[in-house]
C-alpha cells in the first residue's frame, strides 16, 4: 500500500470528523516522525502537545510493557496496587491534597465543571439549579455537548443544540468583563486557558491571569485552570499558571502527563473541593487503571529528570528569536511561551497557512494551521538546539519560497 491507499481506506471507512494533512505516519522517535515511505519530518506539532517527552520515549513504553504483562484494567469496583502510587505522587508533584482521574481532557473538563457545581451548592450555598460558569470567548475545551455548550466556535457547535445552560461567556484577557460577569452572586467558577490553543497560541496580557485569580478570590469563585494543553512544561513552567505565581483552586490536566502514549487525564484539587463528590456520583470505567498509572509516573519523571521545563524555556526563546530574524513580509507576528508557539502569517496571492504547511511538510516539518492564517509550532520538549536551527532553517526556505 502506498500513502494514497492508506489515505483513501481512512476516507472511505472512517467518519469524516477530520481533514488531515495529507501525510501517513509509521513511526516516531524523539521529535522525529517517518511516513510509510520511509521520510522523516521533525514533529512540530506533538500531538496537540501530548507528546511533550518525544515520541515513544523508552522509559514510559518501558512502563507501559511492564504493567500491561501484569494488570491494565480493574476498574474503580475494586482497589490495585498501582492507583494510590499515582495519586500520591501526581498529588505531590503538583502540590494539592487530591487527584481524580480520567481519560480524556474533555473527560476532566467535564469532572471539573462538575466539581464547581457541587461545590457551589454545598459549599457556596448558590440555589439549586443556579449555579453560573464564566468562560471565555474563542476557548477550547474538547467536544462534549456541555463543552460545546461553552464554545463560541461556530463549527464546533453548530446543528449540536439545544445546548447545556449555566455558563456566562466573556471576552478572554479582558479584566473589566470579568469584574462585571462576577456580580453575580450565583456565578461559582471561572474556566479559563493559560494560553488559548485553539485560538491561535494567544497569550494573554501579564498580570491578566494573577488579576482574574484574586478578583475570583474576592468573590469565593474557584478559579479552574485548563492545562490540557499548557501544563507539563510545553510553556517553559511546569504549569502555565506557574508564569504568574497563582495557584488554580483546580487544574485539569491531559495531553503529557502520559507523553501521548496513552489516555490520561486529571483534575487536581484540594479537599474542599474534591470531596463534595461522593461515591456513586462520578467516574469512568477506565479512569484511573493501572496501566494509565503507570504511564503517567514515568511520563511526569521523564519531564523531572530530563529537566524539559528549563529546556523549553531557553529554547523556546531561541526559537522565536529566531524566527522573528526571518526578513519575510509573509509573517505578521510571532507569538508563544516556551514551545508553544504561532506564526501569524499574511494571506498573500490567496495561499493560506494550509498551503504553507504543505510546502514545510514537503521540506520535511510537519505543523497544522489553526485558522486560515495561523500555524502552531510545538515540538517535543526534548530538541536539541541544534535541532532548534535545522527546523528554523526548514521554516525560513518554506516561508521565503513563498513571498517569490
Ligand atoms: C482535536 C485545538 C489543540 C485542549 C484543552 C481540553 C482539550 C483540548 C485546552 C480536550 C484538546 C485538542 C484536541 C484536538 C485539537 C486540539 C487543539 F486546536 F482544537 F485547540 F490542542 F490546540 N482542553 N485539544 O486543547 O482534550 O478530549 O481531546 O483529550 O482533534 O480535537 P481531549
Amino acid at each position: 500500500m502506498n500513502a494514497q491507499d492508506y489515505m483513501k481506506r481512512e476516507d472511505q471507512f472512517g467518519a469524516h470528523n477530520y481533514h488531515p494533512l495529507p501525510v501517513v505516519l509509521e513511526k516516531g522517535e524523539g521529535v522525529f516522525v517517518w511516513d510509510v515511505e520511509g521520510k522523516r519530518y521533525f514533529d512540530f506539532l506533538s500531538a496537540y502537545s501530548a507528546v511533550n517527552q518525544g515520541h515513544c520515549h523508552p522509559k514510559i513504553v518501558k512502563a507501559l510493557t511492564e504493567q500491561a504483562q501484569k494488570l491494565t484494567l480493574t476498574s474503580r469496583a475494586f482497589y490495585n496496587n498501582v492507583l494510590g502510587e499515582f495519586e500520591e505522587y501526581i498529588t505531590k508533584y503538583f502540590g494539592y491534597d487530591k487527584v481524580l482521574p480520567m481519560n480524556t481532557g474533555a473527560e476532566a473538563d467535564e469532572t471539573a465543571l462538575k466539581l464547581c457545581r457541587k461545590w457551589a451548592y454545598l459549599k457556596k450555598g448558590v440555589p439549586a439549579n443556579e449555579a453560573k460558569i464564566i468562560v471565555c470567548e474563542g476557548n477550547f475545551h474538547g467536544r462534549t455537548i456541555t463543552i460545546v455548550s461553552m464554545s463560541t466556535d461556530p463549527d464546533a457547535r453548530k446543528d449540536f443544540g439545544p445546548f447545556t445552560p449555566g455558563f456566562v461567556t466573556i471576552p478572554y484577557n479582558d479584566i473589566p468583563a470579568l469584574e462585571k460577569a462576577l456580580q453575580d452572586p450565583n456565578v461559582a467558577g471561572f474556566l479559563v486557558e493559560p494560553i488559548q490553543g485553539e485560538a491561535g497560541v494567544f497569550v494573554p496580557d501579564e498580570g491578566y491571569l494573577k488579576k482574574a485569580y484574586d478578583l475570583c478570590k474576592s468573590k469565593n469563585v474557584l478559579f479552574i485552570a485548563d492545562e490540557v494543553q499548557t501544563g507539563v512544561a510545553r510553556t517553559g513552567k511546569m504549569l502555565a499558571s506557574d508564569w504568574e505565581g497563582i495557584r488554580p483552586d483546580m487544574i485539569i490536566l491531559g495531553k503529557a502527563i502520559s507523553g501521548g502514549v496513552f489516555p490520561v487525564s486529571a483534575v487536581l484539587a484540594d479537599d474542599e473541593i474534591m470531596l463534595c463528590i461522593k461515591p456513586g456520583e462520578h467516574g469512568s470505567t477506565y479512569g484511573g487503571n493501572p496501566l494509565a498509572c503507570k504511564v503517567a509516573i514515568a511520563a511526569l519523571e521523564v519531564i523531572k529528570d530530563e529537566k524539559l521545563v528549563d529546556h523549553a524555556e531557553k529554547l523556546g526563546k531561541i526559537f522565536r528569536e529566531e524566527l522573528k530574524a526571518i526578513d519575510s513580509e509573509r509573517i505578521e507576528i510571532v507569538r508563544g511561551k516556551g514551545l508553544l508557539n504561532a506564526v501569524v502569517i499574511k494571506p498573500m496571492h490567496g495561499k493560506t497557512a494550509w498551503d504553507v504547511c504543505l510546502a514545510l511538510r514537503d521540506n520535511g516539518l510537519l505543523a497544522k494551521p489553526t485558522h486560515d492564517h495561523i500555524i502552531r509550532f510545538a515540538p517535543p520538549l526534548v530538541i536539541t538546539e541544534a535541532q532548534v536551527h535545522e527546523a528554523v532553517a526548514i521554516i525560513k526556505k518554506t516561508i521565503l519560497e513563498f513571498d517569490k
